[in-house]
């Protein structure tokens, strides 16, 4: 089998979408979501300036050489372009492999654990009552987990909460948004939320919380601690994790469950997390990780140190990687939870997909490779249309995580 020809497919049904499109000498086709928000024109320069020519000749069977190919051979390596590039190959052409045996993906990643894949929903309001309201309509709706995010009283721009009705985007057109933080404010409030979360809802329902990468060290370890009666899922992205050593900080003050790395590009963003026991949930999705092929070695590394997936799955990230994740989801032992934010209704115009919500769950059908399609048609009257994700400064203007 060889790849003749292969190509970079942009739309913006709602949000920009980056698709790799490899097709073979025997007719059949992978696709790979190449989606990077706010950087979506990065990768489709690396991809086609760098990736296809080489790819062109090559036989996709060989996914395991390919992968090294594009990542030993990069020379320049990691990053989020880089790594998104080569999920999005390794992506298509596991999607091949799999339509050319005529099976459903997940059959090539040891086959089914469990037949449905527990995931949790996005829930915010502009303060706790709203908020709180919002949070018992998706339980409503069945979700069985809820991460909840609230405006912050004094505090102009939280991160995770709609600034209008429409589902939650946080890419804005054109250069970055400016937003302003104040921890202390969100130090005070986000106890109080999670304390009245419990008292309306009980303890059945998971509860998670994002902290977006906005705490120092201490300040987390103080979140976390103060968060223990209420006993979350997990608090994720407590603090910006360059410094893994840092988590070490959190973990000797609390039990509160901690999630990371969903900015993280491939294992070695990870490995004393992992193995001094610092985490207990990888975030690292396929579509920015290294696709199937290093996650599949990631997801393994991390079981044995008693880490679980919980891969992001956020609107930035299109249905060929929900898909991909489900099938991943599905096989490996070691699933913890799978991130679901439903896209607007205009992107599966655009994308036929292959997966559904019931009662908490996501369930994917048999249809061989990873199951999605693309309508090129319909992509083509979706213009890119450049978008920034915000930048956030502390209220006496310094720049500060978003
Ligand atoms: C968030 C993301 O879903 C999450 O956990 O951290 O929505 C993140 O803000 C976006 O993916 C950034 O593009
Ligand atoms: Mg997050």
């Amino acid at each position: 089998m060889k790849i003749t020809d292969a190509k970079v497919i942009v739309t913006c049904p709602g949000r920009n979408f980056v698709t790799l499109k490899v097709y073979t000498n025997e007719g059949i086709y992978g696709l790979g979501d190449a989606t990077l928000n706010g950087r979506e024109k990065s990768v489709v320069s690396y991809l086609e300036d760098h990736c296809i020519p080489a790819l062109i000749g090559k036989d996709p069977d060989n996914i395991e050489d390919i992968w090294h190919y594009f990542y030993k051979g990069a020379y320049w390596k990691r990053g989020p372009v880089t790594m998104t590039a080569v999920s999005a190959i390794d992506m298509a052409l596991w999607d091949i492999k799999a339509k050319k045996l005529n099976t459903p993906l997940f059959n090539l990643l040891g086959g089914k654990s469990r037949d449905r894949v527990l995931v949790y929903a996005h829930a915010s309001g502009k303060e706790m009552n709203e908020t709180v309201e919002r949070t018992g309509k998706l339980i409503d709706e069945g979700y069985q987990a809820v991460r909840v995010q609230s405006g912050i009283p004094g505090v102009s721009h939280a991160y995770g909460v709609t600034r209008e009705e429409k589902r939650y985007e946080p890419a804005g057109k054109g250069i970055p948004f400016e937003e302003q933080w104040n921890t202390s404010r969100y130090l005070q409030y986000i106890p109080e939320l999670f304390e009245k979360l419990r008292a309306t809802f009980g303890n059945e329902i998971h509860l998670l919380h994002d902290v977006h990468h906005r705490c120092s060290p201490m300040e987390a370890a103080r979140l976390a601690k103060e968060l223990e009666p209420s006993h979350l899922f997990w608090l994720e992205d407590p603090v910006s994790a360059e410094l893994q050593e840092s988590l070490r900080l959190i973990r000797m003050h609390s039990t509160t469950p901690i999630a990371i790395g969903e900015v993280f590009n491939t294992v070695y963003d990870f490995t004393t997390l992992v193995t001094e026991q610092l985490i207990d949930y990888i975030r690292m999705p396929l579509v920015h990780g290294g696709g199937i092929t290093h996650l599949l070695k990631a997801a393994a590394f991390a079981s044995f140190y008693h880490v679980r997936t919980g891969f992001h799955g956020a609107t930035d990230l299109s249905p060929v990687n929900m898909a991909a994740a489900l099938h991943f989801d599905l096989a490996v032992n070691n699933f913890g939870i799978q991130e679901y934010m439903v896209h607007e209704n205009v992107v599966n115009e655009v994308f036929r997909i292959n997966y559904h919500f019931e009662k908490g769950y996501l369930y994917i059908d048999n249809t061989p490779g990873i199951g999605v399609d693309i309508d090129e048609g319909k992509a083509a009257k979706y213009p890119y249309s450049m978008a920034s994700l915000p930048v956030s400064r502390k209220e006496d203007g310094t720049m500060f995580y978003w």
